[in-house]
């Protein structure tokens, strides 16, 4: 790779990042099959304090009790790992440790850490502080206040310069910084987008797995993993839940780039996707003791669980007043179903936001609202896939997905349709462009560029802010907005049939 070259995005998301075969030289990695080692980082031996650990027996580090207990915890099956303070009696005299350990490729995998300092009573230091923020947190309405008493708490327990809530778009979109703690000599970022190419997609996958990643320092010599390859696998151990793991070389120069020597972020997931993450950068460098690690990853949590929350209330509230809307028309409805809404919307334009909807009943087509002319309805109703009775269809990127369709972004960009019969009959529930200015930290629209180490990165700051404007999307059709319509349907439905009964019954 040569420098001011365009890079090959490709090579980040090939990266396997869970299978670098090296860990972050503050700790040592040991994993053991049975009871001997097979794999041991190259600086163990020296900070565990004993001889070559690599196809030795388990006793030269561990009594039999310590291996029982480490075992016990890691099959306590949490999918996680799990920590304990060990003290090692081999070698040159005791050694006190934080052992975290899991299974990985079958083998268990030993984490020591020399513990961080001595704190007297560390389950009291952080329980009530937490237990302070957890009510904060509770309190919090929005999902930026819930995000702010998040970064408040996590900067408050660490110590790093800065603390951000990044939010994604979408899994795999950009994101924005929407909650930021920083210190004031630092730019701050809040409401800046980063592009999806930041996070490539295997990181983010494993993000979802795994809670928490500490990187300590970005200019740390990573302790190889010996062997490097395993025989069984034929590939490095691995590391996809291991605390210690090595860090991408792509990653570490992108931190370089920004001026930061250690970082650690949490996951948010909803629903089991990554939703965000609370990213974390410090000017020094910082490790973090597996109690405060613990800690935030709790936190992470928790923030999760409360914004699920949030957007529960906020979707049954929208259920609540769209059942009402729909209970009404449907008695209009029933009193009338044969001339439908020609009159008038008659609250189908309540069920969901939108700019207008189009009724097509009986080769007739009316728009109720802002029109977005009658060439546009036109042209929507002609390149509409061929739908059964009852199956929505739904864009909010018509221009893109529906090229005959781009002519007329800006008027008619989003579409969900509730079709009606089998001959066209349908309700059309339409959007326009939504105009969002982004102020972005790097322009999206420029090539990935490498920098002097053979990758890209660009500093980021208010020097570098690039406004740029979303163009051709509506906004997007929520989970609710579909259900909704569904309801209404599975309601016009029931109508039709209780009609056609009644008048087979009137003419029989
Ligand atoms: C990982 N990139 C990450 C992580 C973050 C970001 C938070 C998680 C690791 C960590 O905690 O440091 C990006 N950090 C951000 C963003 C903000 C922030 C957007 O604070 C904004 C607030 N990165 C690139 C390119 C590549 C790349 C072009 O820009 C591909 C070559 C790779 N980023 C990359 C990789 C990881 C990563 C491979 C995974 C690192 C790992 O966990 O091993």
């Amino acid at each position: 790779l040569e420098t001011g070259t365009t890079f090959d995005l490709a090579e980040c998301v090939r990266e396997p990042i869970h299978r670098l075969g090296g860990v972050q030289s503050y700790g040592a990695l040991v994993a053991l099959a049975g009871d001997r080692v097979v794999v041991a980082s190259a600086n163990a031996a020296g900070m565990l304090g004993v001889g070559s650990l690599v196809g030795a027996p388990v006793g030269l580090l561990l009594s039999t009790e310590q291996v029982e207990a480490l075992t016990g915890l890691a099959d306590a099956d949490t999918g996680q790992t799990a920590m304990m303070p060990i003290e090692l009696v081999s070698g040159d005299g005791p050694r006190r440790f934080d052992v975290t350990v899991h299974r990985s490729d079958g083998m268990l995998v030993l984490e020591f850490e020399p513990p961080a300092r001595e704190l007297a009573n560390e389950f009291m230091a952080f329980y009530a502080p937490i237990r302070a923020a957890l009510v904060r947190l509770q309190r919090a309405v929005t999902v930026t206040e819930a995000c702010q008493a998040a970064v408040q708490e996590i900067r408050a327990i660490t110590g790093y310069d800065r603390v951000v809530a990044y939010r994604f778009e979408s899994s795999d979109g950009p994101g924005e910084v929407i909650a930021e703690e920083v210190v004031g000599d630092w730019e701050p970022w809040r409401g800046l987008w980063f592009p999806a190419t930041d996070i490539p997609p295997q990181a983010r996958l494993l993000y979802e797995r795994n809670w928490i990643r500490v990187i300590a320092d970005v200019e740390d010599a990573t302790a190889q993993l010996v062997p490097p390859i395993l025989p069984g696998t034929g590939e490095p151990l691995d590391l996809s839940l291991s605390v210690l793991r090595t860090v991408s070389p792509f990653h570490l120069e992108y931190l370089r780039n920004i001026g930061v020597t250690s970082s650690m972020s949490v996951s948010l997931l909803a629903n089991g996707r990554l939703w965000g993450l609370i990213a974390c950068h410090g000017r020094g460098v910082q490790q973090l003791s597996p109690q405060l690690r613990a800690a935030c990853e709790f936190f992470g949590v928790a923030l999760s669980l409360h914004l699920a929350a949030l957007r529960e209330r906020d979707d049954t509230a929208a259920r609540e007043r769209s059942r009402t809307v729909i209970a009404r028309l449907m008695e209009r409805v029933a009193a009338d179903l044969p001339t439908g809404w020609a009159s008038g919307p008659g609250g189908l334009e309540q069920v969901v936001e939108n700019e207008a909807v189009v009724v097509r009943t009986n080769g007739r087509t009316i728009v109720h609202g802002t029109d977005p002319g009658p060439e546009a309805i036109a042209a929507l109703l002609a390149e509409l896939p061929e739908l059964a009775a009852g199956q929505l269809w739904h864009s909010d990127r018509l221009a893109e997905e529906v090229p005959a369709l781009a002519a007329f972004s800006g008027v008619l960009d989003g579409a969900l349709v509730l079709p009606l019969s089998a001959t066209g009959d349908c309700i059309i529930w339409v959007r326009r462009e939504r105009t969002v200015q982004r102020r972005w930290a790097i322009d999206p629209s420029a090539p990935v560029v490498l920098g002097p180490h053979g990758t890209r990165l660009t500093p980021r700051g208010s020097t570098a802010v690039f406004l740029a404007s979303v163009r051709g999307r509506s906004m997007p059709w929520s989970p609710t907005d579909l259900a909704m319509v569904a309801e209404l349907g599975r309601a016009i439905m029931e109508i039709a049939v209780a009609h056609a009964r009644q008048l087979a019954a009137l003419n029989a």
